[in-house]
């Protein structure tokens, strides 16, 4: 049995060495191959070239590098008969929680202000804010959002969640559909951005639904670039309306160099890293799905082409 890796960062000796240790049965074989394709099993992938994928007539299922899924939506040849499993593993999980909470305690602590003044050398404190008299709104309360809402709520934040479905999550006030955004983001002091790209959530932070926080909220991007209008985005911090914005996805990227967005005082950007797999455990949930699979049970995390996520 081979499994094909086309990965977005070399780490194709890490791969090897997990499978080799999880699955010794299973051979890795690092993307090209250029061996038959008739010997590919399975693929693990990170934005494949388009037409790549329908190259292997004996493919089973496509097990997606990420969590996000529209890096395969956009090849228009993606074999439409193969189920396509996203990536959700512990170690990509805890990263983004890490990411979610350092941000969220950022803006909540005045960090951009606090940066500002220390380039200035000015000495000087700032009010602090109890956590419980702010409201972090999660977009997004899949794997990801419920993890973040998890590991914020010690902090005593009130939490919010907006998702297609309701939710019962302890301590998280659930919103859902369309009717409950405008509701959801009048109380999101500090919003953290956990969608899927679809055509229902690209664009859906504009200028009218940046307008409908809080004034002076945060906003925080770890989804995808393309859920933002950036130029509504840099609108809305230069009036005052956005406080501040942790963004870690771009329209473009990498980001161009000359974007406003590098130097601007009131955003932190980091370069589409708020979290990753662990190869270790990544490696250890795709086993167990190939063994489910193979022992004729249903794919954890499939995704629903209907949806779109
Ligand atoms: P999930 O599929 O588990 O969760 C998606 C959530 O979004 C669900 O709660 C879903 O609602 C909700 N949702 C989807 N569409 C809508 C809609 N139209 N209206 C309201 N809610 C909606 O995804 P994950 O949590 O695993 O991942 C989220 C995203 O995070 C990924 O798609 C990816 O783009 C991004 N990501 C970014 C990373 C980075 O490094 N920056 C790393 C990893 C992921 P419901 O529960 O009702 O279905
Ligand atoms: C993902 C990502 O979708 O890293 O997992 O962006």
């Amino acid at each position: 049995m081979n499994i094909l890796i086309k990965s977005d960062i070399d780490r194709g000796d890490a791969w090897d060495t997990f499978f080799a240790k999880y699955k010794p049965d299973l051979s890795v074989q690092i993307w090209p191959h250029d061996g038959p394709p008739e010997d590919i099993d399975y693929a693990l992938v990170w934005e494949p070239p388009a037409g790549e994928l329908k190259r292997y007539p004996n493919l089973k299922a496509i097990f997606s590098i990420g969590a996000g899924i529209e890096h395969l939506f956009s090849d228009p040849e993606l074999p439409p008969h193969l189920p396509v499993v996203r990536m959700v593993e512990p170690g990509l999980t805890n990263g983004m929680s890490e990411y979610v909470v350092l941000s969220v305690l950022y803006h909540h602590r005045f960090m951009l202000d606090y940066r500002r003044r220390m380039r200035e050398r000015q000495w000087g404190e700032i009010q602090q804010v109890a956590a419980s008299a702010r409201t972090v709104g999660i977009l997004g309360l899949g794997a990801l959002g419920r993890a973040a809402a998890q590991k914020l709520a010690p902090f005593g934040f009130q939490l919010a969640g907006w998702s297609r479905s309701p939710k019962d999550l302890p301590g998280v006030e659930s919103f859902h559909g369309e009717g409950q955004l405008e509701a959801f983001l009048g109380r999101s002091d500090i919003l953290v951005c956990l969608l899927p790209l679809t055509a229902r959530t690209e664009g859906i932070l504009n200028a009218a639904t940046l307008a409908l926080l809080p004034r002076g909220a945060a906003v925080i991007n770890v989804a995808r670039g393309r859920h933002i209008v950036e130029a509504d985005l840099l609108a809305a911090l230069d009036s005052g309306q956005v406080g501040g914005a942790s963004l870690d996805v771009f329209q473009q990227e990498p980001l161009p160099v000359d974007s406003p967005m590098w130097d601007h005082p009131r955003i932190l950007v980091t370069p589409h890293a708020a979290s990753m797999p662990i190869t270790d455990t990544a490696v250890q949930y795709i086993v167990e799905n190939i063994e489910c699979f193979e022992s004729g049970q249903t794919l954890r995390n499939l995704v629903d082409f209907d949806r779109g996520y």
